[in-house]
């Protein structure tokens, strides 16, 4: 029997979806879970994904089993979107990669490679706070967790000084798991000579680090800048290792296209890493499923729909940009609120971190049917410019 087994807690952000599914008010909002919405709060699928679509129909293309690393085209592509044509490793042949399923999946092949082959310790230090899942993906890898400070609350924004310390007082070695861009769940990154600064310390401290980008476009609105850190990084000698995801900044969520990357000192001993993640992959799930690698592919490798997607992802982080400055604008202005309200527009990417207690967004949900997490945490994709002013409404009253 099973009756020993306990009923456990629903998922913390995706629990948030069940409960404003089951609300019937006509002005609900779902600023939980981070996936983006258009203008008319309806899910998006891209003009260059639709057309990748209809090529790959077109070609009448078969559906055998992928190789257990994936789609090479698709990989190839992802780590050139990544890394720049530019990186050395990459001309050099030192960098493995396989498909993984999305961004999740890259994070547990990276979590059970670095059990297996990391030589120095088991351990992974992740940022206070940070996606709810990274715990969970590495402690099922066989890490330890640990943790480094990041957000500063008194000023809703970096705790660099904190954030150095902390680099630097973990022993030698350590792994630390960096968010590229678009650090979720707080909307707060580091700027470029703070990162610059951060590559040498971790340098120094002969640490490891584990890239996690989620969001790559959707921080600045270009790709190559949102890779900024990687970059950096990898142009300052550092072996990382990457988690890609295509689900915010293609749309493919359900489609789970992702890769996973790790950099070698060697082409040679790039192919044991590589015979090593063949051999970690096989028992999980054989190879990796076909469809979405095969979309992003197609819009990658065919300069005109690359271009159109730059174009599209451009689109989806402007209109977030926007949703921040009327969100601050009506606030402020409308609503004559007493706080500071900055940050709204000083944090990017998909997600902000409103600095809202429990009992505050207890009542956002009781009173108003605006659906969000314990922490504070809004999608700013869930809000349009129809529902723009109650929202604000809303957090005044439950701020004054
Ligand atoms: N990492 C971060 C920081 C995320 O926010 C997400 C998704 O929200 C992921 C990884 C992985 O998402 P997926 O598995 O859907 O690609
Ligand atoms: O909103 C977030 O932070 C994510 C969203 O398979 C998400 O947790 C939902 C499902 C999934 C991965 C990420």
């Amino acid at each position: 029997s099973w009756a020993h087994v306990p009923q456990g807690p629903p998922d913390a952000i995706l629990g948030i979806t069940d409960a404003y599914r089951k609300d019937d008010h006509p002005k609900k909002m779902n600023l939980g879970v981070g996936a983006y919405r258009d203008d008319n709060g309806k899910p998006y699928v891209l003009n260059s994904v639709r057309k990748a679509e209809q090529l790959i129909l077109q070609d009448k293309l078969d559906k055998e089993y992928l190789a257990i690393t994936g789609l090479a085209s698709f990989t190839k592509e992802a780590v050139l979107l990544a890394y720049g044509k530019d990186s050395e490793p990459l001309k050099e042949g030192r960098i493995s990669v396989t498909q993984s399923i999305s961004g999740t999946g890259a994070l547990r092949i990276g979590g059970v490679f670095l059990n297996r082959f990391y030589p120095h310790n088991k351990k992974i230090f992740v940022p206070i706070p940070t996606w709810g899942n990274h715990g969970a993906v590495f402690k099922d890898s066989g890490l330890e967790v640990g943790q480094y400070r990041y957000y500063d609350k008194s000023t809703n924004g970096l705790d660099f000084k904190g954030f150095v310390e902390d680099i630097q007082n973990a022993p030698e070695n350590s792994i630390f798991l960096l968010h590229a861009c678009a650090h979720n769940p707080t909307g707060v990154d580091p700027r470029p000579n703070q990162w610059d600064q951060i590559s040498e310390i971790i340098k120094e401290r002969k640490h490891f680090a584990f890239f996690d980008m989620a969001y790559q476009g959707f921080a600045s609105g270009d790709a190559d800048r949102d890779s900024y850190a990687i970059r950096k990084f990898v142009s300052d000698g550092h072996k990382i290792c990457l988690s890609q995801s295509f689900a915010k900044n293609m749309g493919l969520y359900g489609e789970r296209a992702g890769a996973f990357s790790i950099i070698s000192g060697s082409p040679k001993e790039k192919e044991a890493v590589d015979s090593q993640l063949k051999i970690l992959i096989r028992p999980m799930y054989s190879n990796p499923p076909l469809n979405g690698a095969r979309i992003a592919s197609y819009v990658l490798s065919n300069p005109e729909l690359k271009k159109e997607w730059l174009g599209e992802v451009k689109l989806m982080a402007d209109r977030i940009i926007t949703m921040r400055d009327l969100l601050k604008k009506h606030l402020v202005e409308d609503f004559k609120s007493k706080h500071n309200w900055n940050h709204i527009t000083d944090q990017i990417g998909m997600f902000c971190y409103t600095g809202l207690k429990p009992e505050q967004v207890e009542r956002l949900t009781k009173e108003f049917h605006v659906y969000l997490t314990k922490d504070g945490r809004i999608s700013i994709a869930g809000i349009t410019s129809h529902n723009v002013e109650y929202l604000a409404n809303a957090i005044h009253e439950v701020t004054r």
